[in-house]
Parts: structure tokens; sequence; C-alpha cells
């Protein structure tokens, strides 16, 4: 990109200048709830890159521009397009920047690992992974460190059995995971912790060649064996998967747990009634914003109008699945966390071929710990003031850094 572009769109007053606050709770960000309802299709620049890329908010334009094969992935790849994180967070050929029909190769990969059986067995694992935490929580006893004893281990535990990664390497696991997904952590750290992570799954895909175990590693490896995939974009495909599968889950269910504890009436409601837990856990995907900012754009190949904007040829544009889920057009009360919404199309796991792929184990996982979790402990509460609890700052994903409780 030239410079050109950067002074220019640097001097438009219609480019919004978004400077990504550290927010806390649940706190919507502003600046998007305000592009939603006054500048759906808006152009906006993040801290990092250069120029300005497009942002697009309202419900039915984010499902046309997630869907639409005329903005593209991969053509973002190489370019210092603006964005929240000094550094993409996919390597380069990893499905995250792949387009169909390379991206539907390899999906249909990963949905190996995703079959109905599959994930019948990663239920029964999630409730036993599940009781052993919370068994070690009880003798711990309060107050506690939710988030270290709980969400932080168990969707880490999860993915890892998934993956194939052995217990002994899980906080080498979470420590790269935790650098990646950082805008504050610095581009060089970042940069060497998707490189150690490769190195890794490069050798654990290596040794699992001809294997015949069912997890994710031995699927690669076999996916490699059929020239499915190559080895780059096997060795993408487990980095995206490992750190989405335990960073992911890890702030979005503490995020259920917080919004559980501090709207007492609605937890009160659920444990009344067990029958209601899939829907309240759509509920809170639609409600809790997962994130800051936007994650990673994608290249207009040609002039496309969306939402009566032209957006030219080669420029980028971002969808938000957050001000999606927050439309009054589709949702009546959005800003209301209501468990008997009835209809609740939400887009917190993206829409499109881009769709989270673990989105269902990602379900089963807070199902898992919104149901046992009162179960074992009713008189789960937060145990100090609701200021005192720490939020993760210069962070991608959102969450607490760490969750006091008593019980
Ligand atoms: O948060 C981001 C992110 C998360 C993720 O799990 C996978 C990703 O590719 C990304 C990303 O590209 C940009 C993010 O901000």
């Amino acid at each position: 990109m030239t410079s050109t572009t950067t002074s220019d769109t640097t001097e438009d007053p219609h480019v919004h200048f978004w400077a990504v606050p550290d927010l806390t709770g649940l706190d919507f960000d502003p600046l998007l709830a305000r592009l939603l309802h006054e500048d759906p299709v808006s152009r906006v620049r993040l801290p990092h890159g250069e120029g300005h890329a497009w942002l697009v908010t309202r419900y039915e334009d984010v499902k046309f521009v997630s869907m639409d094969l005329r903005f593209s992935r991969q053509a973002v790849y190489g370019r210092s397009i603006t964005r929240l994180a000094p550094h993409f967070i996919p390597m380069e050929g990893a499905v995250g920047f792949a387009d169909p029909p390379d991206h539907t190769r390899m999906r249909r990969v990963v949905a190996r690992a995703f079959s109905a059986r599959a994930l019948r067995a990663l239920r029964d694992h999630a409730q036993d992974v599940m009781d052993r935490l919370l068994d070690r929580l009880e003798r711990h006893g309060p107050p506690a460190d939710l988030m270290a004893l709980v969400n932080r281990p168990f969707p880490l535990a999860m993915v890892s059995e998934l993956m194939g990664v052995p217990e002994g390497d899980q906080p080498l696991m979470a420590q790269w995971s935790d650098t990646i997904i950082s805008a504050g952590a610095g581009r060089d750290s970042s940069e060497r912790a998707k490189g150690e992570m490769a190195r890794y799954f490069t050798e654990l895909i290596g040794r699992s060649h001809g294997t015949g175990k069912e997890f994710l590693a031995a699927v690669l490896a076999d996916a490699i064996d059929e020239d499915t995939l190559d080895e780059q974009e096997a060795v993408g495909l487990a980095v995206l998967i490992q750190i989405g599968g335990a960073h992911a889950v890890r702030n979005n269910s503490a995020n259920m747990v917080y919004a559980l504890l501090t709207h007492p009436e609605h937890l009160a409601r659920l444990r009344a009634d067990p029958a209601l837990l899939p829907q309240a856990v759509d509920e809170l995907l639609r409600y809790i914003p997962h994130r800051n900012a936007v994650g990673l754009s994608r290249i207009a190949l040609e002039d496309v109008e969306v939402g009566g904007v032209r957006i030219p040829a080669g420029d980028a544009v971002y969808v938000s699945y957050l001000t999606a889920n927050r439309d009054p057009d589709v949702f009546a009360d959005p800003g209301t966390l209501d468990f008997d919404r009835g209809y609740n199309p939400h887009v917190a796991f993206g829409h499109g071929p881009h769709f989270c792929p673990g989105s269902a184990l990602a379900r089963i996982e807070s199902e898992i710990l919104l149901s046992t979790l009162w179960t074992r402990f009713p008189d789960l509460r937060i145990a100090v003031p609701d200021e005192e609890i720490r939020w993760q700052r210069g962070a991608l994903i959102r969450g607490p850094e760490t969750l006091p409780v008593t019980w």
C-alpha cells in the first residue's frame, strides 16, 4: 500500500479512528454501537497497519459480505491492512487466509474430527474433565480463581484431546496461544510464538503418520499422505484450531459465568429449568461481546455494493459479528439478555465458509460448564466487588484476567 493512501485517509473526516479501548465486563464498544445505528457501512482506521478499511455492521450486510466470494481472504495475506493486532494470527497458507475451493478442501478434513460419533465421545470426555476440575476446586476451597482452576484448563484439555497434544505439553500450548492472540505482546514475540507452535505441530503431525488414530493430528497426517493437504496447510489448520479451541472458549465461557453471576434472575431461571440450557447458551453467545474491534478482513475483488454503499475493488472490508448480533431489525430489544428469545439466528460463530468449525464442541463445553458448576456449587458467587475484577488488556478476545469466586 502506498503512503499516499495512508495520508489521504488519515486526513479524511469520514474515516473513523478506532482507538479500541480496553473495555471491562460485558460493556459494548460505544463506537461499534454508534456505527450500527448511524453509519452502518463505514470506514475505519485501527491502531496497526496502513490506510483504512470498510466496516460492515448490520446483520444482513454482515451475512452478505461473509458469504459472497467476491470478498477474498486469500487476497489479505501479505497486505499491511489496518488492524487491531500488530501481526496476523493465521500463518501463511492457513485456512483463515484461504478461499474456496482450497478452503473447502481444508475444511472437509477438519470435519472428520467433528463427526457425530466424535462429538459424543468428546461430550463424555468433557464431563469427566469438568468433574475432575471441580473436585480440585472443592479441595482448593474458597475463595478461588475460577479462570485458573476451571475456565483455562477445561477448554485447553478438550482441544488438546481432540488434537492429540499430550497433557504435559498443554502449558506450552497455553503460553503460545496467549502470546499469539494478543494485540499487546508485540509483533516479534507473537511471530516467534507462531513459529514455535508451528514447529511443534509439524513434529506432532510427523509422528502421527499411519498411526490409524482418530485425533486431529493423525487425521491431518493422513490428509497429507493422501495429498489432500500440504504440510503447511495441515500445520496452519492445527495452529488455528488449537488456539481457537482453547483461547476463545476459555474467555467466552468465563464471560458466560460472569454474565450469570451478575444476572441472578437469569441464573435462577436456568437452574429451575435445566431444559432451557441450550437456548440460554445461544442467547449468551449472542449477547456477549466476544472480542475487541474486528478480526480478519476480506478484500473486494471487484466493485461490490453493500447496504447501498459501493465498495471499490481492492479495498479491505471488515464485518462485525458483535453488531450483527445487536441489530434491532433481527433481534427485538437486542441489548437485553433474554432466555425466552424464540428466534435467535445469531452469528457469534461467524457466517459463510469461515464459520467456526468447532462450534458444536464449543457449545458442548459451555453447556457442561454451566450445568455442572451450579450443581456442584449452588452458592457460587463473585468474591470481590465488581470493580476489582481485572479484565484482560490489549486483548483480541475479551475476558476476565481472573474470576475470584467463593461459595
Ligand atoms: O482475534 C483474532 C483471531 C482469532 C482467532 O481465533 C483466529 C484468527 O485468525 C484471528 C485473527 O485473524 C484476528 C483476530 O483479531
